[in-house]
């Protein structure tokens, strides 16, 4: 049977268009997914939109719909833009949706039954754009600690999940789990918080007087969802209603879908979500009695040529106009190999340019065409399937099993893997220029005979490696190597395609293609 893989994005507030940053989560997510599907693991990759609460309510206000009509319009910005960036999720959840406004209610009417959540007076400094309650202590000379903007006395009945009596059990989870929360830094952070603090009880409903948007309580009418609770049970839902047919349930005598996809893999979240996550989220399943997550992956921070992206700064950086100018792999490329997943990152255009001018444009593109055109030359483009030179393949195997490592993929070291690739890369340039193949092209035909088939099965490697970051550019290098469909192959070629001397049983002919990344000149890059 076939191992599952589930990988999450947060759901996206729906009152803003999609960044930068919303790119980023959503291509680890989409890296993960489609190497999990390369080594043939049965995937579910989940991403949505989060889209009860008052910020929505109030920008539908603004704008003369309703919070539905707005959702709706807000959500397509999304979806483009996830097709536009190559990201092949499985599934697309809102909130919004029947089926995942059932899960809530029955959750929350589950926790209400066996006692978790109980109606008390409450009384607190609220911040309305955050959506949450501060206690005395925490507002900082009346303004949100958070935000930094005013918050407002409030009394009034509250239901509260119970969710202080988790704190030993949280603490010992994350210490006997040491990578539920990666990276480090972040786990420690969480285990810092809950050991140095009281972890208080959490406020889950809205009185509906105050927010009509939102998922009533099934066990009181006169009160909503509070948008927290919603919003991270859609990752247990999704796998509710949302699992493809083409994904089987896989115990036997399964409805389809159900618990079977639970618990997810991966929750892929910025550093900002962090504490919803490791806290609400871990304590609201272990009084649901589900699994945990196996884990909660929280990422850096990009922050635009040395300044935090903000609309008033007008810096935010807009997805679209940097791949219609620079492509989605050189993009996705990018901003996995420029900032290791897990701390903060600076953007800028240059830098942008400058990886794609050297490590893309240089290293990789010109590799492949020049092979192409001495094949050509010299073979009129046949490759005879020899075999790789010895001390080549030592050096480059290890390369491809860093590239390939579970433990790098576990913990989603994506610029150590690409370290590992461009090794293999660098390591065929250099073949290359130490065996000379137009010197051997006229004193020893066997000799680069083996040469040539080196580099063909090296690019052959480095295409399927490649392929989770940049998709229709392994295709194409599949492609002009004189191979079939890499994904269609990788499938029916399994388990062997991975090792280093793999041969298709069908003769072999390239032909020189387009260029894989023009150089983009610059006055900077010239
Ligand atoms: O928080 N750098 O949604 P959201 C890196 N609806 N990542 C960034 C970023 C930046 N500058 N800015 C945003 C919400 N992100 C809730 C989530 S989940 C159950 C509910 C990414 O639209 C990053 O993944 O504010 C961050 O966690 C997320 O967008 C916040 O998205």
């Amino acid at each position: 049977m076939k191992k599952k893989f589930y990988v999450t994005t947060p759901i996206y507030y729906v009152n803003d268009v999609p960044h930068i940053g919303h790119a980023y989560t959503t291509i680890a997510a989409d890296i993960l997914a489609r190497y999990n599907r390369l080594i043939n693991r049965d995937v579910f990759s989940l991403t949505g939109t989060d889209e009860h609460g008052q910020k929505v309510e109030k920008a539908a206000q603004g704008k003369g719909k309703t919070p539905k009509e707005h959702a709706d319009l807000m959500v397509k910005n999304f979806k483009n833009l996830w097709e536009r960036l190559s990201i092949s999720n499985d599934a697309f959840i809102r909130t919004t949706d029947d089926e995942h406004k059932m899960v809530v209610q029955e959750l929350l009417q589950k926790l209400y039954d066996n006692g978790e959540i109980l109606k008390r007076t409450y009384s607190g400094w609220y911040c309305t754009p955050d959506e949450r309650f501060w206690t005395e202590k925490e507002v900082v000379e009346g303004k949100c600690p958070d935000c930094g903007r005013p918050v407002e006395h409030i009394e009034e009945d509250n239901y509260f999940f119970l969710m202080s009596k988790y704190q030993e059990r949280l603490i010992k989870y994350i210490e006997d789990n040491p990578s539920y929360i990666l990276p480090e830094t972040r786990r420690n952070e969480v285990l810092g918080f809950l050991k140095n603090n009281t972890l208080g009880d959490l406020c889950i409903s809205r009185p509906r007087h105050r927010l009509s948007w939102g998922i009533p309580l099934p066990f009181d009418e006169n009160f909503v969802t509070y948008v927290w609770f919603d919003a991270l049970v859609n990752y247990f839902s999704a796998t509710k209603y949302l699992v493809p047919p083409s994904h089987p349930p896989l115990s036997k005598g399964g409805q389809g879908g159900g618990d079977d996809w639970w618990p997810a893999d991966h929750h892929l979240i910025g550093k900002d979500i962090l504490t919803t996550h490791a806290v609400y989220w871990s304590t609201m399943l272990m009084a649901l009695k589900l699994p945990l997550p196996k884990n909660i992956f929280a990422h850096g921070w990009w922050t635009i040529e040395g300044k935090k992206m903000s609309k008033s700064l007008g810096n935010v950086v807009d997805p679209y106009e940097i791949v219609d100018k620079y492509g989605v792999d050189a993009f996705r490329y990018f901003l996995f190999r420029e900032v290791p997943f897990g701390l903060d990152g600076d953007f800028s255009e240059q830098a942008l340019i400058n990886r794609i001018n050297t490590d893309l444009a240089n290293d990789l593109g010109n590799l492949l065409s020049r092979f192409l055109a001495m094949a050509v030359k010299y073979f009129e483009g046949k490759i005879e399937m020899s075999k790789s030179l010895e001390e080549f393949k030592v050096y480059c195997v290890k390369s491809l099993v860093g590239a390939m490592d579970e433990q790098n993929w576990s913990h989603l070291r994506f610029n150590l893997i690409l370290e590992n690739i461009w090794n293999i890369v660098s390591e065929t340039n250099n073949l290359i220029a130490r065996e000379e193949p137009w010197k051997l092209a006229k004193d020893n035909q066997a000799r680069l005979k083996d040469v040539m088939y080196s580099i063909w099965n090296s690019l052959r490697i480095i295409a399927f490696l490649v392929y989770p970051f940049m998709p229709s550019t392994a295709e194409r290098m599949w492609r002009q190597l004189g191979l079939k469909s890499l994904t269609e192959e990788v499938r029916d070629g399994l388990p062997g395609i991975f090792s280093w001397d793999w041969k298709p049983a069908y003769e072999i002919k390239v032909s020189k293609g387009e260029h894989l990344f023009p150089r983009i000149e610059t006055k900077e890059a010239k």
